[in-house]
């Protein structure tokens, strides 16, 4: 029953890229276009809303499965994974070299995989560049670190202007860099997608990993915000 419905999200979202990747990006640029031309709901969601009504109705799914596997991905795979990443890697510098080096399996000995993060790569932030992450087609995005994409990353406003106007976008985020800073933006696609680094705030120098993660957004690490100590809020 997980199997059907996870199959289907998959199926869904990746539209068989593994496969046919420019196919897969010529059709999501078809989605694009009527994303950006239509309100909400979209014909996606209310394809998903009939199938599963009509799923139910039948008895060939229960919904609390269906919710339980929802609460998996709001709150199992998610942002807080991420940070536990993070975490880690400022504090264990061999950790840190084996996730810049093979992010998948690094995460992996945390325990979080899941589909949709197959293929990963970590990009640090440093004093003197800042990374920015976007799928400039969709909306590609590390399920097993953060989860599933906020709505702004899914917009077509975002999707653009992080590709014209990164420190436009940063500002939005109230995200302010130096003129000496290099701005990397990213292109994320379902076969690589890209996790921030964010750098380990001044004065957290005593702190335990389990408190660094508790500082680590998922704004920082999709590249919109940076980390600060203390916390200026953001989206957990
Ligand atoms: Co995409």
């Amino acid at each position: 029953m997980d199997e059907t419905r996870r199959g289907f999200l998959k199926a869904a979202t990746a539209a068989g890229a593994a496969a046919f990747p420019d196919l897969a990006r010529a059709q999501a640029a078809g989605q694009v276009q009527s994303h950006t031309q239509q309100a909400v709901p979209s014909d996606l969601t209310l394809r998903v809303k009939s199938l599963e009504s009509l799923l139910v109705e039948k008895g060939l799914v229960d919904r609390a499965a269906l919710d339980a596997l929802v609460d998996t991905m709001e709150h199992k795979v998610g942002p807080r994974n991420g940070a536990q990443v993070v975490a880690r890697a400022w504090v264990d510098p061999a950790f840190k070299r084996r996730l810049l080096e093979d992010a998948p399996a690094a995460i992996a000995e945390l325990g979080f995989r899941s589909g949709q993060g197959e293929h990963m790569l970590v990009v640090e932030n440093t004093p003197k560049v800042h990374n920015l992450v976007v799928c400039t087609l969709c909306s590609c995005y590390p399920w097993p670190v953060l989860g599933l994409p906020p709505v702004w990353y899914k917009s077509a406003p975002y999707r653009s202007r992080a590709v014209i106007d990164p420190r436009g976008i940063l500002l939005e985020f109230g995200t302010q860099l130096a003129d000496d800073v290099e701005v990397r933006v990213w292109d994320s696609t379902a076969e690589l997608r890209y996790i921030v680094l964010p750098e380990r705030p001044a004065g957290t120098e005593s702190m335990t990993e389990e408190q660094l993660a508790a500082l680590v957004t998922r704004d920082a690490m999709v590249g919109v915000a940076k980390v600060t100590f203390p916390p200026s809020g953001g989206n957990q």
